[in-house]
């Protein structure tokens, strides 16, 4: 599923995030930007070990990456040039920011590759997997702040990707955009 939002091409599909051949793809990263499962694990074991050490320097720097914010590496071996590690929140039951957090992750992250002159990006569905989130909520806000974000700096980006993992979760996040859209 696709749609052109002031400018911007925003494309839903199936598929696994390492393989996507845009400018930067997302991270699902941890606070200590240490590598772990799902996203992450796939990454750093399709980027290499460059991705671990810039992650390293950036740990020393300014201590990894709070939750909500988002930081910039290369890419490794990776199709993409770069990856933005961003770090969503634990769900803990709704009551703790979660929903706000969320929203930051996807808009640090936007941010960040506007301020890097990246065009084109792709973002796995944040929080959802280890980070329990529950899916449609996620894919609501993660939605609607992608588009927002389009609409208020139209034409930035040439094409921003979401790459589902499997199936259902790709339907979850097309009716959801179908709904995002039809709300204006
Ligand atoms: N490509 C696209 N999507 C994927 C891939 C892939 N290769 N692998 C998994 N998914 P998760 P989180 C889906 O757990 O919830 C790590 O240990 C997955 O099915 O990767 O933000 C980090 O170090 C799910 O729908 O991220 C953190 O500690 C979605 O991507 C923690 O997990 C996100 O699942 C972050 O947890």
């Amino acid at each position: 599923m696709e749609a052109i939002i002031a400018g911007t091409l925003l494309q839903l599909l199936q598929g696994d995030i390492v393989d996507q051949e845009v400018e930067a793809v997302v991270n699902a990263a941890n606070t200590g930007l240490w590598g772990g499962s799902g996203v992450d694990g796939a990454i750093h074991r399709a980027g290499g070990p460059a991705i671990a050490e810039e992650c390293r320097r950036i740990r020393e720097e300014q201590g990894g990456c709070p939750v909500g914010q988002a930081v910039i590496t290369s890419g490794g071996f990776l199709k993409a040039r770069y990856v933005i590690h961003t770090v969503g929140p634990i769900w803990r039951g709704g009551r703790e920011g979660e929903d706000e957090l969320l929203a930051s992750a996807y808009r640090s992250s936007l941010q960040l590759a506007r301020e890097k002159g990246i065009k084109s990006l792709a973002f796995p569905s944040i929080s959802t997997g280890a980070y329990r989130f529950p899916l449609e909520r996620a894919a609501g806000i993660a939605l609607t702040t992608v588009k927002d974000f389009l609409t208020a700096n139209p034409g930035i980006f040439s094409e921003v990707r979401f790459v589902l993992f499997s199936q259902p979760v790709l339907a979850v996040y097309e009716k959801t955009l179908a709904e995002v859209l039809d709300a204006g």
